[in-house]
């Protein structure tokens, strides 16, 4: 169904420019895809590809079965492995088995991780370039799948993403983000449950022995494991009371280290949390953290495969036995269940993409309902974080679709001399400013990061007119709760682009109207005349090329009522502190 823009009347002239917009992805108006490269690690100057790392890793692994088999005709090897047959002596036993509590939650974290993963993967092919380093400059990255940028055109971020197709991310296509990061935040709150649940009764009964190492033999034990593992002359199997070492080892890392890793970090790569955490955000940037939390979901990658195969080797039976029916004797109890859960799962892995595109709204506002009050919570941490001149990024990416009306054009003709910006809605004082008023208004300047939805930041120094001062001269009324702006320019799919903030977010001290950056005035790519930082918000929502300021109580009847121009046709969420 499409929703056609509402009774604009009430409003600025602008909201008349607002476009209604589909409630689905609709292909002819969806970014054509771009096909990216296969991924690409450097080491040093060299891209290496990673497909290499098939052929690698089977050559090694044939080199560590061969090194083991012969290994293990060592005396010295027998014997270390007489000492240390795999199960610490001194581990404690699990008394309890697998109970129905830690199965569900297997299950369900099986469910949760797949989209997850696959929602994390179609994030990530919006910005298909990995950094270290907070600014972002092509060729600092060290992993990509996405080639050169290049240097003869304006390339912006959202001509660098790529598509994916649609069985690996969620939903597939290209720049689909907006709907990706519902499913990855909505399920990770799932997960998060699960998962506090699962350390609560863990701890609360027999089995955290399983998987808390609780001596230095564990380490002994694991090489041993490895050892006989790799010889494909496999250890005794404890697993209904004890774990080996190797096993200990993988899973404590998996529980306690590589999730709590990606919570962190996930949560890091949030503009309100790393702009309000100071020296640590400062050191420990969105893109370390972006990068950080890459590498715990490759440990996912590599525990799922290793831990999938380990199944279906050692015992399929016994194992399926254990975590889907609880059971420990020769019945083909759990199978059953085993084989109805992949079969389950390999429906959901199908429908998730096809049905995203179809119901986009709909999981627009489911997302909205399961983690836009907590994305609300956000909002409130005070994100005032600034940087020195030194930590200006050498390249500053830009974004969005350009202004292209003979309006505008005008204006830019004119050196922005017949410029003025509109300030009206529900005031007291409606008014006009040109830019000569705007810049005789007490200007304020900051050093602060840009974090785009898609991945990527820069650190730039803006000047401008706090948002205070002008709410000071034009009184917003108490029954004022948004700020619309409107932009000059049209977004991608046509009609104004315009984005809607809080009032209250307004009124914060580095929210400003800015008219230079980096000591120079504003250049046209990125906002001329007039551009908003709001601090702790994602760029979209930091409209550009500024036309008119509306304070409203309510933005339900503009555009497609979704708050903004990408809240509308990409499904954004219109809270953004992550
Ligand atoms: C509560 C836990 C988590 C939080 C809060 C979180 C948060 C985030 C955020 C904020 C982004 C970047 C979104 C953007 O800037 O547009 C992201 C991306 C991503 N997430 Fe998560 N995430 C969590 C757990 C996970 C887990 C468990 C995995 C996989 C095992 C995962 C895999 C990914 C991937 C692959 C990306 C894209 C690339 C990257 O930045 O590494 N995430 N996540
Ligand atoms: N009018 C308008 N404003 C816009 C956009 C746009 O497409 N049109 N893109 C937004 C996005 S997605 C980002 S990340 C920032 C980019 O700002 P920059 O070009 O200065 O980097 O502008 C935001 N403001
Ligand atoms: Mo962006």
């Amino acid at each position: 169904m499409s929703q056609a823009p509402r009774d604009a009347t009430q409003h600025d002239p602008l909201a008349k420019a607002l476009s209604g917009a589909d409630d689905r992805v609709r292909l002819s108006h969806w970014l054509p895809p771009r096909q990216g490269i296969l991924p690409h690690i450097r080491i040093g100057k060299r891209w290496i590809n990673t497909l290499w790392l098939l052929p690698a890793g089977a050559v090694a692994l044939m080199a560590a079965v061969a090194a083991a088999q012969a290994l293990r005709e060592l005396p010295a090897i027998q014997a270390f492995i007489a000492a240390h047959p795999g199960v610490p002596a001194a581990a404690p036993r699990v008394e309890s088995g697998f109970p129905w509590w830690l199965r569900i939650q297997h299950a369900l974290n099986m469910l949760f991780m797949m989209f997850i993963m696959r929602a994390g993967l179609q994030i990530l092919a919006d910005h298909p370039r990995l950094y270290w380093r907070r600014d972002c400059t092509p060729g600092t990255e060290w992993f990509r799948f996405q080639s050169d940028v290049p240097e003869d055109r304006i390339w912006t971020a959202k001509d660098d993403a790529v598509t994916l197709p649609g069985w690996l991310g969620i939903p597939g296509l290209r720049h689909t983000i907006g709907l990706a990061r519902w499913w990855h935040f909505g399920v990770n709150l799932l997960w998060l449950l699960n998962g506090i649940a699962f350390y609560v009764l863990i701890f609360a009964g027999d089995q955290w022995r399983r998987i808390v190492p609780l001596t230095w033999e564990v380490f002994p034990a694991a090489v041993s494991t490895a050892i006989q593992y790799a010889s494909l002359n496999f250890p005794v199997d404890e697993g209904w009371t004890r774990y080996n070492g190797l096993q200990q080892l993988t899973y404590f890392v998996t529980v306690f280290v590589a999730a709590p890793v990606s919570i962190v970090t996930g949560l890091m790569q949030s503009p309100a949390i790393s702009n309000a955490s100071g020296r640590l955000g400062r050191v420990f940037s969105r893109q370390a953290a972006r990068s950080a939390h890459f590498v715990s979901f490759c440990w996912f990658v590599l525990f799922i495969a290793a831990h999938g195969a380990m199944v279906l080797v050692t015992g399929l039976r016994d194992n399926t036995n254990h975590m889907f029916a609880g059971v420990h004797d020769e019945t083909w109890a759990g199978f059953p269940w085993f084989f109805a859960m992949m079969a389950g799962l390999t429906i959901a892995w199908l429908w998730a993409s096809p049905f995203t595109l179809r119901r986009a709204r709909l999981v627009q506002r489911v997302g909205r309902f399961m983690v836009g009050g907590l994305k609300g919570l956000l909002e409130r941490v005070d994100a005032r974080s600034q940087l020195t001149e030194k930590d200006i990024s050498p390249h500053f990416w830009p974004n969005g679709a350009m202004p292209a009306s003979p309006e505008y054009e005008a204006l830019l003709a004119g050196g922005f001399a017949d410029y003025h910006l509109r300030v009206g809605g529900l005031v007291e004082a409606p008014a006009e400013f040109s830019l000569a008023d705007l810049k005789a208004m007490p200007k304020q300047e900051q050093i602060t990061t840009h974090f785009c939805i898609q991945g990527w930041s820069g650190v730039a120094k803006w000047g401008g007119v706090p948002m205070r001062e002008v709410m000071a001269r034009v009184r917003p009324s108490p029954q004022a709760r948004y700020a619309v702006f409107y932009s000059l320019a049209d977004g991608g799919d046509g009609g104004r682009y315009y984005d809607v903030h809080k009032v209250a977010n307004m009124a914060h001290d580095l929210t400003i109207l800015a008219y230079e950056m980096n000591d120079a005035p504003l250049p046209v790519l990125h906002g001329a005349p007039l551009r908003l930082r709001c601090e702790n918000e994602l760029g979209f929502k930091m409209v550009k090329w500024i036309a008119a300021i509306e304070f409203v109580e309510d933005f339900a009847d503009l555009g497609a009522g979704q708050g903004g121009y990408n809240e509308d046709h990409e499904f954004f969420g219109y809270r953004m502190p992550i």
